[in-house]
């Protein structure tokens, strides 16, 4: 390969980022804006963070090379990860409703689910992941961009992240014993959201009772 010619390689892969980076921006503003409304209109929002990531180079090789990627347009139709974001929502059934109000927006599409929330991994893995094609406006016209949504509970964070800490530091290898302790704690932490959604439904409940005797003593 020449200096030119791998200049011209450089150039090509780094703006073939830029379409999957714009794609973020497009999918974290309208997250944002769901969280800005339902901040000011609701006494809680079902999204408490959104966080972003675009895959590094040498993940994006990675996975490149065991595709059996030649070409970016190779890459562009088998690695649909390259843009990512996380959102983590308070309760279980945000999950679906942030999922569900992401989904209705006319220029976002449905290209894949997984639901690891109502099926999750034998490890005790829970997280739905979406993966979203929305299109971005380049000089050029249009151009559709998949990007991987996953929605999770602030349990299902905690357990995740800390999964994926020991995973890497045993590089795959992690001891039998630290496994079986992984999965109670998964469990445990699945019977948190639904001890936590149950106290949300009834304090739910008892706000909208609350309130109807507020209406009924008011004044017209
Ligand atoms: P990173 O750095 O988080 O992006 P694919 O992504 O298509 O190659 P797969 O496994 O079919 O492969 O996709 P899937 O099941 O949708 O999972 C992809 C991502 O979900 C992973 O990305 C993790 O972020 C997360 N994930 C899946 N399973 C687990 C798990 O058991 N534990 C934890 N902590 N995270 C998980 P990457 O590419 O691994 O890494």
């Amino acid at each position: 390969l020449s200096a030119q010619e791998a200049r011209e390689r450089i150039a090509a892969v780094e703006q073939f980022m830029v379409a999957y980076r714009s794609a973020i921006d497009e999918i974290e503003t309208k997250l944002r804006v769901l969280q800005r409304e339902f901040t000011h209109t609701d006494s809680y929002s079902p999204i408490e963070s959104v966080s972003t990531r675009l895959k590094s180079m040498e993940s994006l090789l990675r996975k490149a090379r065991k595709r059996d990627c030649r070409h970016l347009d190779d890459v562009r139709a088998r690695v649909t990860d390259i843009a990512g974001i996380r959102v983590i929502c308070s309760f279980t059934h945000d999950v679906y409703r942030v999922r569900d109000l992401l989904l209705a927006q006319d220029d976002v599409t449905l290209l894949e689910q997984k639901d690891y929330v109502a099926h999750p991994k034998p490890n005790g893995y829970r997280s739905l992941h979406l993966i979203v094609e929305v299109p971005i406006f380049l000089s050029t016209g249009p151009q559709p961009v998949p990007v991987e949504v996953q929605l999770r509970t602030i349990a299902m964070d905690f357990w995740a992240s800390l999964e994926h800490k020991i995973y890497y530091k045993y590089d795959g290898d992690v001891p039998a014993h630290l496994l079986a302790e992984l999965t109670t704690a998964a469990h445990t932490a699945s019977r948190l959201d639904a001890d936590m959604e149950r106290l949300h439904h009834e304090i739910s409940a008892l706000r909208t009772a609350n309130s109807a005797d507020d209406d009924h003593v008011l004044p017209e």
